[in-house]
């Protein structure tokens, strides 16, 4: 299994909720619980503070695509610009392990 994580220096979490301060005010989403799931999404508020979706959209939740192009499987997912992902790999669900690719995101897939 294939899954995607946050790479590089970890979110800024002063006030020490497991939600980015930076995604906070950015969505303008203080006081949401890191296990509740305000939009009701199927998506904790802290894995959408993780993949940077907005926390008050149903629509807008972390999502991984494999397509294939040229007959090899490809990775996609919808990035936000200057964001750091890490694809990591586990046989067992329990434990991951980087894959060593880092991909910065554009803003679109
Ligand atoms: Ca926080
Ligand atoms: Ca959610």
């Amino acid at each position: 299994m294939i899954v995607l994580g946050a790479s590089g220096a970890r979110a800024v979490d002063q006030n020490a909720n497991q939600q980015s301060d930076v995604w906070e005010m950015l969505f303008q989403s203080f006081g949401l619980s890191a296990a509740g799931d305000f939009d009701a999404d199927g998506f904790s508020d802290a894995t959408g503070s993780r993949g940077s979706t907005d926390p008050r959209d149903r629509l807008s939740f972390p999502q991984v695509s494999l397509r294939s192009v040229n007959h090899l499987p490809i990775i996609f997912w919808q990035s936000l610009r200057g964001k750091r992902y890490a694809v990591l790999s586990s046989i067992n669900l329990s434990s991951f392990t980087s894959t060593g690719n880092i991909a910065i995101g554009s803003g679109g897939e």
